[in-house]
């Protein structure tokens, strides 16, 4: 049986609170809907099913490189994340996998594996770390790991990617994320050519020990902390990495790795249609990778990636990429932060299953750009909050996620065991 960490009569009290009006706005809005040739209940279903990741470093509070500001009760190891994640899970009933980072997260894998089934979690991708030096590790990574010019640097990573893999065998993970931070701060640091090189020879290694079933995503950023050169710096980088080695591979999109203004939505398209899609890291970012709550500064664009998941899928029904939230919470508690964000990828989703595809596309075909943007925007200016709300209620979840989460008294509640971590004078976690 799965446990609660949210007493469930708190749940119920407050959704007794909220049901009326909800039920009303359900049947309100499924009115419309049904208008527009739309089942409301089917909508609902496919986004009941839905789930994004919690990253382990998620729940505790973030930073910037100045300062880190700790909230309190913060969790003090991974354990006490787990216990985070499943507040998240419970309430949103969005949340059903937590994606832990290794070595941050490290410790008997039996253990994890039991600490997550008490709350019926699973483990989605591994998240390796060659971008910072783990305690007592022979080589450095201060200029590059898996592309590193020094040959027992990049084996030392290699054997710490295929660690992360061994670990997640046991806990039922069936991914590794690789991201690193390899580049360079100076042109003519480093040979463009040579050091890919490196990197995909690195690669190919950690690709032999893959089990079968599982996948391998690789994640672009395009800068920092390598300010002048990035070795998987784009979509384009990207895209070669997984042809290079082989079917398991995928590229992972971050929302917040690429310059303002890039059409993100196409990148994901082009990916999509090519087979090469893994799977995305949600945030919002404003300036660079600013690791902002997914939806808070540009939904529009959210809502535009997932028109084109949803056509997708539309062609090819084994289409399922991993979504994940990557974020970093400065200034919020990051469980609410983390809930809001679930339900707006979430919401993001099923504002695009409302999208008119067959007006879309004749509107395409005909050449009419208004009808075509019209169809996208009918869909995008449809309050779907009665959607998720009842598949929450439904679920077992909140209907109102800060209301009853606040209500529930968590926070205060940890606060009492577990001690203020120190604000440290470097930021950057
Ligand atoms: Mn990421």
């Amino acid at each position: 049986m799965t446990e609660h960490i949210i007493d469930p009569s708190v749940v119920d009290s407050e959704n007794e609170r909220h049901i009326a009006d909800l039920n009303a706005d359900y049947d309100t809005l499924g009115e419309r809907l049904d208008r527009r040739g739309i089942s409301i209940d089917a909508v609902k279903t496919i986004v009941a099913d839905f789930s994004v990741a919690v990253p382990s470093w998620g729940v505790g509070t973030g930073g910037t490189r100045f300062a880190r500001f700790p909230g309190k009760g913060e969790p003090r190891d991974i354990f006490d994340k787990i216990e985070d994640c499943a507040v998240i899970a419970q309430l949103t009933q969005a949340t059903k996998t937590v994606s832990l980072h290794i070595p941050w997260d490290k410790a008997d894998p039996n253990r994890l594996k039991q600490a997550a089934s008490r709350f019926n979690l699973g483990f989605d991708a591994m998240n390796s770390n060659t971008f910072a030096d783990a305690k007592g590790q022979l080589q450095s990574y201060k200029f590059g790991s898996l592309s590193h010019a020094d040959a027992a640097t990049r084996q030392q990573a290699i054997e710490h990617n295929l660690e992360c893999i061994e670990i997640g065998k046991t806990l039922g993970s069936k991914a590794l994320t690789v991201w690193i931070g390899d580049g360079s701060n100076f042109p003519g640091q480093v040979n463009f050519t040579r050091q890919f090189e490196h990197y995909l020879d690195s690669m190919k290694a950690i690709y032999a020990e893959l089990p079968h079933d599982w996948r391998i995503y690789t994640e672009h950023k395009m800068y920092e902390p390598a300010f002048y050169s990035t070795v998987v710096q784009d979509w384009g980088t990207n895209y070669l990495i997984a042809k290079e080695l082989g079917d398991k591979a995928y590229c992972l999109v971050d929302l917040g790795h690429h310059a303002p203004n890039v059409n993100i939505e196409m990148i994901v398209a082009r990916l999509a249609q090519f087979g090469k899609l893994g799977g995305f890291h949600f945030n919002d970012s404003k300036y660079g990778d600013d690791d902002l709550d997914a939806g808070s500064i540009d939904p529009y664009r959210l809502f535009l990636v997932f028109n084109e998941l949803v056509d997708a899928e539309g062609r090819d029904k084994d289409f399922h990429p991993a979504h994940m939230l990557d974020q970093s919470h400065n200034v919020t508690d990051p469980i609410e932060s983390l809930m809001l964000s679930a339900a707006d990828v979430q919401r993001a989703y099923a504002q695009a299953l409302l999208v008119d595809r067959h007006a879309l596309k004749a509107a395409q075909e005909g050449n009419d750009a208004l009808a075509a943007t019209q169809a996208l925007r009918l869909a995008y200016r449809t309050d779907v909050e009665p959607i998720l709300a009842m598949a929450r209620y439904e679920a077992g979840g909140a209907i109102d996620l800060l209301g009853t989460y606040r209500a529930a008294g968590y926070r205060q509640k940890v606060a009492e065991i577990r001690p203020e971590v120190a604000a440290g004078s470097s930021g950057i976690v």
